[in-house]
């Protein structure tokens, strides 16, 4: 087998890659460990950046999203029993964020895939990759019972933070910088209706709470809980109780329950791996960076990569120039390591870290008062959770 561009993972990453080389007429294959149905149906982030909605209307897969998503000008902070409201829309100059799920842009960015010939392999098995350091890398799997192989020019390793991707990169390379949190966080979709039209993150002292929403009739909500808890230490009954005392107002508003459809409990961890490319492999999304959820950056931060990729390769393949792809894993980086700060602040501004002194949490409680109340701060707030811009060089090729 073989293909100009093989990559690994067809989560948002891999499939976002494939549609945007397929618009400049660049060959792919995806490789994907999971079935079709398993990745249409995995449960994931929320919100899309404006810039991440400008690239799925662009190329052609926004339309279900401009449908069905949900446009937000702002999120609610609360703390001590009472909501701020964070407004994006007056604090960035226009810019607001929009709520469609995950495993929707999935489907969308599949189909559009499918509907163009494109090549999806689901159900590999034992991916590993070859020769990397050369023009020729090479990935071995197994399919239907078949040891095969891909040859290819690149590969783009989007097989999210457990793939195989990552670890190709010889150790001695690779510098991975992480810091992993002293909670995890327990996520629920509810059969009811949207508590609120806008997300509310609850920070609480007895820890966080989230309140997002999918669907008019299907809500998203996470709790702060302890790391070495399992799900079979939450009932439902559990959930509710703790989500009502996180979430409830001083003035009054009550939280509406409905039946729990879902749940399932998520570590919570910062990561950077540099380098973001070894001779031909170049990883992009979970598979070199994770952030944990509470700025709201992930998918973002692997549908920014892909851009930057994509356009990588456009210039490699259309002016015979390397330059862009040789400077990706830098390029990429700057925009990370933001993403990365903007993560860690909403996590520590909005959790309740138990191993803080009573002098650290009543920072904490300064900070959030400073964000809700300084013009200052809510600006800066609202323009890294509205997203910061992919910046790509501009080149002259004669
Ligand atoms: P993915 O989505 O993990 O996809 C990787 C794909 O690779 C496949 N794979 C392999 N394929 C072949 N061979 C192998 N050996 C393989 N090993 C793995 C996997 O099956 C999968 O299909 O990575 P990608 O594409 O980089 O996308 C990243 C995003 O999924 C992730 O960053 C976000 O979901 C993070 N995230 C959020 N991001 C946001 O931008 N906004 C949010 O509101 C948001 N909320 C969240 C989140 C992540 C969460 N969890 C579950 C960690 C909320 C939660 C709870
Ligand atoms: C979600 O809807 O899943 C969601 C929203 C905001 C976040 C994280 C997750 O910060």
């Amino acid at each position: 087998m073989q293909t100009q561009v093989g990559i690994i993972g067809a989560g948002p990453a891999g499939l976002m890659l494939s549609h945007l080389l397929h618009l400049q007429g660049i060959e792919s294959i995806i490789l994907e460990t999971k079935s079709r149905a398993e990745v249409e149906s995995r449960i994931r982030a929320g919100v899309l950046e404006q810039g991440t909605v400008d690239l799925l209307n662009s190329t052609g897969v926004g339309e279900r999203m401009m449908n069905e998503g949900f446009v937000h000008e702002g999120i609610v902070i609360q703390f001590n029993g009472k909501r701020h409201r964070i407004d994006f829309k007056e604090l960035t100059g226009g810019k607001e964020i929009t709520v469609y799920s995950q495993h929707e842009v999935v489907k969308d960015l599949l189909q559009a895939r499918l509907n163009a010939g494109g090549k999806v392999l689901f159900d590999v098995k034992d991916v590993s990759l070859h020769q990397i350091e050369t023009n020729s890398p090479v990935i071995r799997f197994l399919h239907e019972g078949n040891q095969q192989e891909l040859h290819c020019d690149f590969i783009a390793g989007c097989d999210g933070f457990h793939g195989p991707s990552r670890q190709a990169i010889p150790k001695t390379i690779r510098r991975e910088k992480q810091v992993v949190y002293p909670f995890s966080w327990l996520g629920i979709l509810a059969k009811t209706a949207p508590a609120n039209d806008e997300l509310i993150y609850a920070s609480h002292e007895r820890g966080f709470a989230l309140l997002s929403t999918r669907t008019p009739d299907i809500q998203r909500y996470y709790l702060q809980v302890d790391p070495n808890d399992t799900i079979t230490d939450w009932s439902d009954e559990r959930i509710w109780q703790e989500l009502h005392l996180r979430v409830e107002t001083n003035d009054g508003w009550k939280l509406e329950e409905g039946p729990i459809i879902q749940k399932n409990i998520v570590p919570m961890r910062s990561f950077v791996c540099e380098t973001m490319q070894y001779g031909r492999l170049f990883l992009a999304g979970d598979a070199a960076h994770i952030v944990p959820p509470t700025g709201a950056k992930g998918l973002n931060l692997a549908i920014g990569d892909i851009q930057v990729l994509a356009e990588g390769l456009k210039q490699f393949y259309m002016n015979a120039s390397e330059k862009l792809l040789s400077e990706y894993s830098d390029i990429c980086l700057k925009r990370i390591w933001k993403a990365q700060r903007f993560s860690k602040f909403m996590t520590e501004l909005l959790h309740r870290n138990k191993e803080h002194s009573p002098f650290e949490y009543s920072i904490q409680l300064a900070d959030l008062d400073y964000v809700t109340t300084s013009r200052a701060a809510a600006e800066s707030l609202a323009e890294n959770y509205v997203g910061l811009p992919v910046q790509l060089p501009k080149y002259e090729f004669v």
